[in-house]
């Protein structure tokens, strides 16, 4: 087999998701919900913030992996389906594939195009890998049984993602994903997660001197232009980004550089210099808390590998 296969389970949802990001421009307190970063230049502003100094995640999580990656795999056990959430360009997922030797691969994103891409990249290098691709937006909800079946699965979140959920829904999303794996005995999720850690080299990792992630954080407001018809000027947006210690979180907004007024589905939204919109949290855990975490979400055993540093924390839940 060199092909893959590919549900878009995205589109019914689109009337909703505009409803969604104009309640939220209109909100008391204005946000944007972090998912819509990921447009292609969004992704690919992504993919440079990953290869940037400041932002370490990538290369620690990488650095763990490396070193442990024959006893990692070795608790999660050959031949299960492996499950990418959020899978973007799918790398991190293959690097793994030679040693989990999966019985299929399927990958989860939110980004058709860069996961369509990925695939189709992908299934010449894996003839004799079923592989699958599910455009969908697990944030609203995790529900692939129909698609797994009742075999033994792996489920793989690297990044830190689980951070761009606010404790509560983290743990539910946790949750959620146990419940697909106490389907099939043998089931498990690898997880990665940034750690607590100098605020300073927190607050660069999302602040960098080139201004990557200033250009990611601005990138929303044009493709919030393109999904719901605003007129957001980006160039007219400050990015902001800090570390509120309290709640263990890097917390990015965009703030307006002068009094300006945007359209806002047939209605409209004056903005005062200094006004924030709100577009991400990206919450810190140290081991002994995430991995109550995992524990409330119904794992009964963690396992956990970290860098000599300790910036950075894979888990393997099962
Ligand atoms: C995808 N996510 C885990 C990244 C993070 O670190 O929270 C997104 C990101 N935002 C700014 N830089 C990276």
């Amino acid at each position: 087999m060199s092909d893959y296969r590919f549900f878009d389970r995205l589109r019914p949802d689109a009337a909703a998701e505009r409803r969604a990001i104009i309640a939220g421009l209109l909100a008391d307190s204005p946000a944007i919900a972090p998912k819509h970063f990921y447009d292609s230049v969004g992704c690919a502003l992504f993919e440079a913030i990953c290869e940037l100094p400041e932002y370490y995640p990538t290369r620690s999580e990488r650095t763990i992996f490396d070193e442990h990656r024959a006893e990692i795999a070795d608790a999660i056990g050959a031949g299960r389906q492996f499950v990418d959430l959020g899978a973007g360009d799918c790398r991190k997922a293959e690097t793994w594939l030679p040693h989990l030797e999966p019985s299929r691969y399927i990958a989860v994103d939110i980004a058709g195009d860069t996961l369509a891409r990925a695939l189709a990249r992908m299934a010449p290098e894996f003839p004799a890998l079923e592989l699958t691709g599910i455009v969908a937006d697990f944030t609203r909800g995790l529900d692939l049984r129909a698609d797994l079946g009742v075999w033994p699965t792996a489920f793989f979140y690297p990044g830190s993602s689980i951070g761009n959920f606010v404790p509560d829904d983290a743990r539910h999303f946790l949750s959620d994903i146990h419940l697909h794996c106490i389907a099939a005995e043998g089931s498990g999720l690898l997880i990665g997660v940034d750690t607590k850690k100098d605020r300073q080299r927190l607050a660069a990792a999302y602040d960098d001197a080139l201004g990557v992630t200033a250009a990611f954080n601005r990138n929303v407001l044009r493709h919030v232009n393109s999904i719901v018809g605003t007129d957001f000027d980006p160039a007219a947006f400050a990015h902001v980004a800090f570390y509120n210690e309290q709640q263990s979180r890097i917390e990015m907004h965009l703030a307006a550089r002068s009094a300006q007024r945007v359209r806002i589905d047939g209605t409209s939204r004056d903005f005062a210099t200094g006004d924030l919109i709100h577009t991400e949290h990206s919450y810190k855990y140290a081991p002994a808390e995430f991995t109550t975490l995992l524990h409330e979400a119904g794992f009964a055993s963690v396992r956990l590998w970290q860098d000599h540093a300790r910036d950075f924390a894979v888990y393997w839940a099962a």
